[in-house]
């Protein structure tokens, strides 16, 4: 992948354009049409639209996250290239947390792992050296939120809307990389209950650590870096799950606890 920062092909213009068309339907919590329907965009593009939609939104940066890191999203989605996007503080919900429907254009949940830096990291890296700026592992659930109509997309497309990114929970156990194994823990998405989804972190790239190592690797062209205090979500083990006004959805990882929230 081409990644400069400066390698966009779409003017200024434009890029505000999209970025602002994606912003409208994240407030109005309006699904809009696809860009790529519009126009041809490079992945570059999509990168350069995502970044000036995030100077749209309130809150500062929290972290990142890597979506489309395992094949049941990929297939799911229709898109099999691993992606990030930015996570910022307002995005944040306290394990036990609400989200409100109304404030959404169709919200999916999905189970996830998420590491805290304790250090800076900068790609080109591997596993050890991740692991040792690493502070903490914990489980996690996403919300995603495409803005899209009928949540279909593009990899442009969804690059530019933040990865579908819209709330993140963590659990409240947080574990020291070396007092845990997450390369193959079961995973469980439950909704009232009921499981709806069962997989294991092996899903997340072979090694969710692979997920943080690819992120670094991929912020490394545009001279980006993860900071100390980053939140990174390593992307979904399994399929997404819709929610709806009522639902408590909670995820459940062996050996590391679980974290909830419901939808009113
Ligand atoms: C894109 C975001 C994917 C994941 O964990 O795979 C993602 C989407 O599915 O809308 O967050
Ligand atoms: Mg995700």
């Amino acid at each position: 992948m081409n990644s400069k920062a400066d390698g966009a092909a779409l003017s200024d213009k434009d890029l505000n354009r999209f970025a602002d068309k994606l912003h409208q339907a994240f407030i109005n919590h309006t699904p809009t049409g696809q860009i790529t329907a519009e126009r041809g965009l490079t992945l570059d593009d999509a990168y350069q639209v995502q970044r000036r939609l995030i100077e749209r939104r309130p809150g500062k940066l929290a972290g990142r996250k890597m979506g489309l890191t395992s094949r049941a999203k990929m297939d799911q989605m229709g898109v099999d290239v691993p992606i990030y996007g930015h996570l910022t503080e307002d995005m944040r919900l306290t394990s036990g947390g609400s989200i409100a429907h109304a404030k959404h254009c169709h919200p999916r949940c999905e189970p996830e792992i998420a590491f805290i830096m304790g250090a800076a990291l900068k790609g080109p890296t591997d596993i050890a050296a991740a692991q040792a700026a690493v502070k903490s592992v914990c489980v996690a659930l996403e919300v995603i939120d495409s803005r899209y109509k009928d949540f279909k997309f593009t990899l442009e497309d969804v690059v530019a809307d933040n990865a579908s990114s819209s709330h993140f929970v963590l659990g409240e156990q947080q574990f020291a990389p070396a007092d845990v194994d997450i390369s193959n823990l079961g995973m469980v998405l439950e909704l009232n209950g009921q499981v709806k989804e069962t997989g294991s972190s092996a899903a997340i790239l072979d090694n969710p650590w692979r997920s943080l190592v690819e992120l670094v690797g991929l912020l490394a062209p545009l001279g980006e870096s993860l900071s100390a205090g980053d939140v990174v979500l390593a992307g979904a083990a399994t399929k997404a799950v819709a929610v709806s006004p009522g639902d408590v959805a909670r995820v459940i990882v062996d050996g590391l606890g679980q974290a909830e929230f419901s939808v009113i």
